[in-house]
Formats: C-alpha cells, sequence, structure tokens
C-alpha cells in the first residue's frame, strides 16, 4: 500500500500511525496538495490528502474511510474501534469531533496564509468553532479515568484527538493554550510519547500564497 501525503496533516498522520499500530507494511509520498497537486490528481482528482493506494492500484481517500478499510483488514480482535453499538458510535463522535476540529483549523489555517486580507467573520467563525470543540472534548476527556479515551488500549478517537491537537497547537497556538486545556494536553503529551507518534511526525510547513 502506498499513503500519499505529509504528516504535517492531522488527517495523513492519523492514517499513517494507525498503519504502523496495525504492523501494516506501506510506502509513503509525502507529496504535497499544493506543490505536488497534479501528482496527486490521478489517485485523487480534489487534489486531497489522505489518498491510500492499494496493491490492486485503486486509491481510497477520505480518512475515515481508509481507516474503515483498514479496520476490516485486520480484523475486529485488532481494530480500533469497536465493531457496533455505543461503544462505536462515541468513538466515532469523537472521531467526527476531532476531524471537523481540523477541517476548521486547516482552513483557518489557508484563510491565514493564502489571502491577502482574511475575512474577519470567517476567521471568527472558525475561532468560535475550535474554540467550542475543544472546550468539549477537555471536559469529556477529564471525566474519563481510563489510560485513553475509551479504555485500556489506544483507539482511533485518541489517535484523531492526538493528532489534530499537534496540528492546532503548531497552525494556531494562540487557540490551543495548553494552561486552558489540562485533560487534553496531557492526552496529547500521552499520545505523542507512543513510538508510532514520534515516527510519524513533521513539523507544520504551511502553504504559501505566492
Ligand atoms: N475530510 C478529509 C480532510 C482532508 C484534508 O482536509 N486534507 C487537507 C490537508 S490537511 C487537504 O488535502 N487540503 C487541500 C485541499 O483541501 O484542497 C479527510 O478526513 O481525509
Amino acid at each position: 500500500m502506498i499513503l500519499i501525503g505529509q504528516y504535517d496533516s492531522p488527517f495523513v498522520r492519523r492514517v499513517g500511525i494507525a498503519l504502523r499500530l496495525y504492523g501494516l507494511p506501506f510506502e509513503h509520498r509525502p507529496w504535497s496538495t499544493f506543490g505536488d497537486g497534479d501528482k496527486i490528481a490521478p489517485y485523487n482528482p480534489l487534489r486531497r490528502v489522505p489518498s491510500l493506494v492499494l496493491d490492486s492500484g485503486e486509491a481510497l481517500i477520505e480518512s475515515a474511510a481508509i481507516l474503515d478499510y483498514l479496520d476490516e483488514l485486520v480484523g475486529p480482535e485488532k481494530a480500533m474501534i469497536a465493531g457496533s453499538g455505543p461503544d462505536r458510535y462515541r468513538a466515532l463522535r469523537v472521531c467526527a469531533l476531532a476531524n471537523g476540529l481540523g477541517d476548521k483549523a486547516v482552513s483557518l489555517l489557508y484563510e491565514r496564509v493564502l489571502r491577502k486580507e482574511p475575512s474577519k467573520i470567517w476567521v471568527e467563525r472558525c475561532e468560535a468553532q475550535i474554540g467550542s470543540v475543544l472546550e468539549m472534548l477537555e471536559k469529556e476527556r477529564a471525566a474519563t479515568r481510563t489510560p485513553f479515551w475509551f479504555g485500556p488500549r489506544i483507539g482511533h478517537a485518541d489517535i484523531a484527538v492526538g493528532c489534530v491537537l499537534r496540528f492546532t497547537g503548531e497552525a494556531h497556538p494562540s487557540l490551543f493554550d495548553r494552561a486552558r486545556y489540562p485533560a487534553l494536553s496531557a492526552h496529547s503529551a500521552a499520545c505523542e510519547a507512543l513510538p508510532p507518534f514520534q515516527e510519524i511526525v513533521q513539523p507544520l510547513a504551511p502553504p504559501s500564497g505566492d
């Protein structure tokens, strides 16, 4: 399998970390969505990442759909999410909050670096959305007593939140003030200390508006 996309993307990184935790071998093509858009297009005409190219040559897109495929590949015993019921929908909800936070943090970054004059209404909206999600996740993580969000084993929700916290902290340091979110900060530190998080990482390299 070939994973396309740079690890400064929280979406690409969470897929890379899941592949590593599942022990699935893969090649990595760290193509940039802006600089390497033409290379990405045959696999995903949206020119977005991550894309996962299967051995058959088919390309999967969207992190959630890619992870769904990987979960099926490793089987229910190894899958980092419950197969059904409340345990599944609760984990998917946290993943959706983390991914939504990632969408807003990426959108806000693009607004700031790609536009000469960022739209005030859009910037304020993104900042409010990011702040509200961080507050909700902080409350929920603080109420959790297990090492990981849904128990003793790491799951997709942990990885999604871990990856998006790093991205948000790098892209918008003023929005992820660690003192304000102690439970999330501890979650982030615990994730970043794990070998796959240390291996699969890239400092943020935002696109330029030139
Ligand atoms: N919902 C997508 C989001 C992926 C995404 O936003 N990727 C960014 C990089 S962090 C991207 O491809 N940006 C280029 C663009 O949207 O044109 C997923 O979960 O895979």
